[in-house]
């Protein structure tokens, strides 16, 4: 074995059908907070995806598909299990992997034992319902799965979007086929094993790692797979939907976004504070719903700009291994993409209101940065940067926020700080955005919450109750007995 980690798996081996087979080829994976080789990984293509959808099918045609609701939740429900007593375990392979810090990557495995619970618990609670219909007649729904999902997961979360996607597919009796990041894959082996070790039947759960252009490529185009579901970015995310479209299949988009937090006047500043800041910086701002807007009433502008630079300045960036407020970014191309951004502060009129100290050392480092001196059209205020810098945007009134907030592509979260109850909901109303927290950024992770977006950050549902309903079709039986 090529791994230069003491790893509890294999990480050179697809698992189809049951069984851990190596591929032919591998990849290898770069630890971020030192730039060094951290492993090789499997490289899955054509033969390995055409396998395990295959094998997905053969699960559906077999034992997984005569399960059931409620003994797929349980199951569910052990793997659940499974991940609380492995918390450290995952958190540290994450920190290693994809660079995040302890604390978060211990969130991260919570959230993934949380989804597995709360879809545990879900599987069998999800039913169809009786119509009334013409005389002579009985009408009714029934919730079945698609069949063989495909599962496109990135490098950012990926414990938590495997949670909410393949635990909510299984949830629903699908078989599924995931396919993690080339950048970060660890914890999608570990999570593998983990199923295999709760007793999943054969197929139900197949790993394919790989290139994005070749073994996501070949599942995104499969004939056999009846539902995709896919977190990345736009363009990838067009792809996977040309792909689904030419087999006529359903596709889950979750794309990103530019998310605002509006902060009036009357907003509890204290209460605020560490939700603006924190999601900016979390995961090194590597993170679908980062806050990387920061829209303040000129009231509290100036207040709320000092007291953001005070904390940016406190920041601790370094390995994740040192459980630091920051971590490096993904890779090289993503520190370089970011510092291209960054080199746009240099701008006239653009000003950098705190960076804290990086590191030495050859990791992937992004200085992170609070930005002033923007208005909403500015490049760092329109595309998603995915580093941790957050741009603060004045506003007059609830209007100009609004049309800021609104006045990009994106529309995936917003967060609204004021005291005023009428104005919160008015503004709920307003945003064009998937989720809107009032009070609060993120609240907690929000597993029970639906979440996704509009616009360019995608579509479809996932977390929550309403994941059930995308994992599965509505079928309609009318009895004619009279
Ligand atoms: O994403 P990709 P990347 C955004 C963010 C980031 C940018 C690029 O702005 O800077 O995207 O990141 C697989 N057919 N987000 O390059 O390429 C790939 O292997 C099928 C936002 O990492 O979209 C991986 O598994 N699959 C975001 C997954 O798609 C393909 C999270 C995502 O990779 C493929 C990540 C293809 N042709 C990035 N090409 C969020 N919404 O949270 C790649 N993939």
């Amino acid at each position: 074995m090529t791994s230069r980690l003491d790893l509890p798996f294999d990480p050179t081996s697809c698992f189809i059908g049951g069984r851990w087979q190596p591929a032919r080829d591998t990849l290898a994976l770069s630890n971020p907070s030192t730039g060094e080789l951290l492993a090789h990984i499997a490289r899955g293509g054509v033969q390995e995806v055409d396998a395990a959808v295959a094998a997905a099918q053969a699960a559906m045609d077999g034992d997984w598909g005569r399960l059931t609701a409620t003994e797929r939740g349980r199951l569910l429900m052990k793997m659940s299990a499974l991940v609380l007593a492995q918390v450290e375990m995952l958190a540290e392979l994450e920190a290693r992997d994809v660079g995040k810090p302890l604390k978060q990557g211990r969130a991260d495995a919570v959230a993934l034992a949380r989804y597995l619970e709360f879809y545990g618990g879900a599987a069998d609670k999800v039913h169809g319902e009786t119509i009334p219909f013409a005389n002579g007649y009985t009408a009714l729904t029934l919730r079945e799965p698609h069949g063989v999902t495909a599962h496109i997961v990135p490098w950012n979360y990926p414990m938590q979007i495997i949670g909410r996607s393949v635990g909510a597919a299984l949830a629903m009796g699908n078989a599924c086929v995931l396919k993690p990041a080339e950048e970060a894959c660890l914890t999608a082996i570990a999570f593998t094993r983990i199923a295999e070790q709760a007793g999943l039947p054969p197929g139900a759960l197949n790993l394919v790692p790989g290139l994005g252009e070749e073994a996501g490529a070949a599942l995104a185009a499969h004939r056999g797979v009846q539902h995709i579901s896919f977190t990345g970015s736009v363009a990838v995310g067009s792809l996977i939907q040309a792909a689904a479209a030419k087999n006529a299949v359903p596709v889950t988009l979750e794309l990103g976004g530019k998310s605002p937090q509006l902060v009036f006047d009357d907003a509890d500043l204290d209460a605020a504070l560490p939700f603006l800041v924190n999601a900016g910086i979390q995961n090194a701002g590597q993170t679908c719903s980062a806050a990387s807007r920061i829209l303040v009433q000129r009231g509290v502008y100036d207040e709320v700009a000092r007291r953001m630079a005070e904390r940016y300045r406190a920041l601790r960036v370094g390995p994740a291994l040192d459980d630091p407020d920051v971590g490096p970014v993904i890779s090289a191309r993503q520190r370089d993409m970011v510092n291209g951004y960054l080199a746009l502060a240099a701008e006239r009129g653009v000003q950098v209101l705190a960076q804290p100290v990086l590191p030495d050392g050859p990791g992937y480092w992004v200085a992170p940065t609070l930005i002033g001196g923007v208005d909403g059209a500015h490049r760092l205020a329109q595309e998603e940067i995915f580093g941790p810098v957050q741009v603060l945007i004045p506003f007059a009134d609830e209007a100009e926020a609004i049309a800021i907030a609104n006045g990009t592509d994106y529309g995936l979260v917003a967060g609204v700080w004021t005291r005023d109850g009428a104005r919160a909901l008015r503004c709920a109303r307003r945003l064009k955005c998937g989720q809107v927290f009032v009070n609060n950024y993120g609240a907690g992770g929000g597993i029970e919450l639906p979440f996704g977006g509009v616009k360019r950050s995608g579509h479809g549902r996932e977390k929550g109750f309403e994941a059930l309903y995308g994992f599965s079709v509505l079928k309609t039986v009318a009895i004619k007995h009279d």
